[in-house]
Formats: C-alpha cells, sequence, structure tokens
C-alpha cells in the first residue's frame, strides 16, 4: 500500500488530520478505521469509480454513488523541531519514521498560532512561511548525515580493485527508502567525483537533497485555514511548491456528524447537507466550516491526500477484474479492487500489483470497457478496467 506521511511541527494539527482521514464512515468503505499501531492507519484517497459507465453498479462497500475511496497508508508522525536532524527533540526516531514514506504532508499552522517549536504565540509573532522551509531542509540534513556516517564504509570499499561506486551508492541509499531507479535518476542529474575520497561535505549534501526530492515529495498542508489571518494562505502558496488550504478540524466535525447520522457528506464533497437534529451550537459550528468550505472548496483534508498521491506522486487507479463483461471477481462482486500504479504502467505492471504470481504467468490482458485485447505496452489510464490472463489464474 502506498504511504503517505504527516509530519511538521508541534501543534500544527496533524493529528487531527490523522483522526479525520482515517475515521471513515461505514457507508464510506468496507475499510473501517484502522489502526495498524497508534500512529498509522488506513486513509483514502478519493475518485471517480468506473461503475458509473456500467449497468452493473458496485455495492456500497466500495464507492459511494460513484464516488470511489481507494486505501492509502497514513503516518502521523511525532511534532519535529528545528535540529530535529541532529537528535533534538527525539527528531532522529521521528525522522526514521519517514524512511518508508511515498509522499509527505507537511502540516503547517497557517494561522500563525505557534512558533518554530510549536509553542503558542501572539499571531504576528511568528511567520508560517518559515515552517515550509524548515521540514525540507531537516530531511535534507537528516540524509546528508547518513550519507556522512556511511562514507568510510564506502571509501574502504573502494579500495577493493572490483569497486563499483553507483553499486555502493544504490546499496546505501536503498536502506533509506531510495529505490535503484531513484538513485540512478538522481545519480545522472548531479555531477560527482569517481573516487569516494575525492568527495566534499557537498557533493554528499547535492547527492541527499537529490535523493530527498525523488524520494519525499511534499506537499504543505495550510492548516487552521479557518482561523488563519487574511493573506497567509495566499503567501504560503508563494512559499511552496506544492499547497493544498486545509481545516483539518472542520474535516474531523463532518466525519463525527456523518458517524451521528446527522449530515450527509462524503469526504472530499465541497459542501454538505443536514439531515438530523442538531443543538444551535452545533449548526452554528458546521455551518462555519461550510464557509470555509465554501471558500477553499472543501475542507482540504482529502484534497490534499489526494493531490499527494494522483498529482505528486503521479498515480492512476486501475480496477482488476475477472470476468471482463460484469466486471466482477471470482465471486461476482462488481468492482471488487482497485490499485494505485504509477502512471506510464502496462498490464503486466498491474499484474504484478496484484500478485508477484500473476505477474510471473502474466500470458495477456483485455481491456473490460473496449473489450479487446491490449498489448504489454499499453499504457493504462486513469479508471481502467482490466482482466488480466495468466497461467496463475
Ligand atoms: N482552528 C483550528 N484548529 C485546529 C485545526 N486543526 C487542529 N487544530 C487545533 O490545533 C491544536 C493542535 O492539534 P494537534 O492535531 O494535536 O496537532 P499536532 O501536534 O500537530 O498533532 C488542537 O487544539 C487542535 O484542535 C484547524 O483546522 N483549525
Ligand atoms: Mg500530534
Amino acid at each position: 500500500m502506498l504511504s503517505v506521511a504527516l509530519a511538521g511541527k508541534p501543534n500544527a494539527g496533524k493529528s487531527t488530520f490523522y483522526t479525520a482521514a482515517t475515521l471513515a464512515d461505514v457507508d464510506v468503505g468496507n475499510y473501517p478505521f484502522t489502526t495498524i499501531d497508534p500512529n498509522r492507519g488506513v486513509s483514502h484517497v478519493r475518485t471517480h469509480c468506473p461503475c458509473v459507465d456500467h449497468e452493473e453498479r458496485c455495492g456500497d462497500e466500495h464507492c459511494h454513488d460513484g464516488k470511489r475511496y481507494v486505501p492509502v497508508e497514513l503516518l502521523d508522525v511525532a511534532g519535529l523541531v528545528p535540529g530535529a536532524h541532529e537528535g533534538r527533540g527525539l527528531g532522529n526516531q521521528f525522522l526514521d519514521a519517514l524512511t518508508g514514506a511515498d509522499v509527505i504532508l507537511n502540516v503547517v499552522d497557517a494561522a500563525g498560532e505557534t512558533n518554530a517549536e510549536g509553542e503558542p504565540v501572539e499571531v504576528d509573532d511568528y511567520d508560517p512561511v518559515e515552517d515550509v522551509e524548515f521540514i525540507q531542509e531537516e530531511l535534507d540534513l537528516w540524509l546528508a548525515g547518513i550519507v556522512t556516517e556511511n562514507w568510510e564504509s564506502i571509501e574502504r570499499k573502494a579500495r577493493s580493485p572490483d569497486f563499483d561506486q553507483e553499486a555502493a551508492l544504490t546499496e546505501m541509499l536503498t536502506g533509506v527508502g531510495a529505490t535503484e531507479y531513484d538513485v540512478m535518476m538522481v545519480l545522472r542529474d548531479i555531477d560527482y567525483p569517481d573516487d569516494p575520497s575525492k568527495w566534499t561535505d557537498a557533493d554528499r549534501e547535492r547527492l541527499a537533497r537529490g535523493i530527498r526530492e525523488q524520494t519525499k515529495p511534499l506537499v504543505v498542508v495550510a492548516n487552521k485555514a479557518d482561523i488563519a489571518p487574511d493573506g497567509n494562505v495566499e503567501r504560503l502558496r508563494e512559499a511552496a511548491d506544492h499547497l493544498v488550504p486545509a481545516t483539518a478540524e472542520g474535516e474531523l466535525a463532518l466525519r463525527r456528524a456523518v458517524g451521528a447520522g446527522v449530515i450527509d457528506y462524503d469526504p472530499g464533497d465541497g459542501d454538505f447537507s443536514i439531515t438530523g437534529d442538531l443543538s444551535d451550537a452545533q449548526r452554528r459550528g458546521l455551518e462555519r466550516v461550510r464557509e470555509v468550505m465554501a471558500e477553499f472548496g472543501g475542507t482540504g483534508v482529502q484534497a490534499a491526500m489526494n493531490h499527494a498521491v494522483y498529482d505528486l506522486l503521479d498515480r492512476i487507479t486501475v480496477y482488476p477484474v475477472q470476468n471482463e463483461t460484469h466486471w466482477t471477481d471470482g465471486q461476482g462482486n462488481v468492482l471488487p479492487d482497485a490499485v494505485l500504479l504509477p502512471s506510464g504502467s502496462g498490464p503486466k505492471d498491474l499484474a504484478y500489483a496484484v500478485h508477484s504470481d500473476i505477474g510471473d504467468g502474466y500470458l495477456h490482458a483485455v481491456d473490460a470497457r473496449e473489450n479487446r485485447r491490449i498489448g504489454e505496452d499499453h499504457e493504462l489510464a486513469e479508471g481502467d478496467v482490466i482482466k488480466v490472463v495468466s497461467t496463475a489464474n
């Protein structure tokens, strides 16, 4: 499963975001609130379900009126403070927790209620734009530290006659979550000495930064947008490559109201409707969330998850089926599975994503929408429904 990590300084709203994003209503999906451990749960990205183009719609457990929720892992990493890469505030431990993450949501307190350490301050005493850079810098320095620590061992290996510098760097960096492909892409883009003993700190930092950019893309979540002073979200937008304004607290209020059966709302909707009895205070609270949603097009929680997975990680959703006419699995469930593949993937990649045996035994594939065979080099697209024919199924 893809892994999305929430990182940021204390009190930015990470845990509120995490709670909201992992609190699935029974209507939403077949993936109830699932805690893997206290800070690791299952959240979802939202897409359009292909069943709307099919005579048989899938059951409520997979999608809701054509809104399809695809599971991804969500991690709530404890607050990072400046100097984390040197171990400040248990920083190393928290940074290590990011090793397995595919993408990071840098949760920023756009209201500026808290300083760099996450301590409460008067609004205007601290500029939240500073929070955009610091997580990135901590990550870069943390990785640079790991590279430096391992350098002696690389220099030692360099004495062997069959030393291969690229292979040695790849071995070291796959230990911190990079793939061979990531390392190859980064080494292609930077200039570096052939001999490990000639590398400078600046060379190692450039390598670390490249690896971080390649393996840990960041979306800034401008949280507390509901109480942010005018202009803060816009200034954050200018400072960050990728920014999504959000109110995690608003999303949490909505999901709880859905759980209580008093509103109709699906995560990612731009609005909600009240369907049950509410006290005046509850109604006022929800109406306030509605105003923020109107300004930003929603609460931003689902938008942040979607932006990370579909835009930054450039994934597409593909639906493997066994029956190409009915779009079902062996038990007759319509579109039971959704797989997030890197864009550019072909049917064999889908086969391997389903199971390595299915991939090994791959024979051919059928596009169930068009009802025709597709070749191994056929590029899959968002919403494709594919039957893989394999010796293994
Ligand atoms: N106004 C507002 N407050 C929020 C929002 N999200 C979180 N908070 C509040 O910010 C404080 C810190 O939140 P928490 O999730 O514990 O932050 P963490 O330390 O980053 O995990 C709590 O009092 C939350 O209720 C939001 O979107 N708007
Ligand atoms: Mg927290």
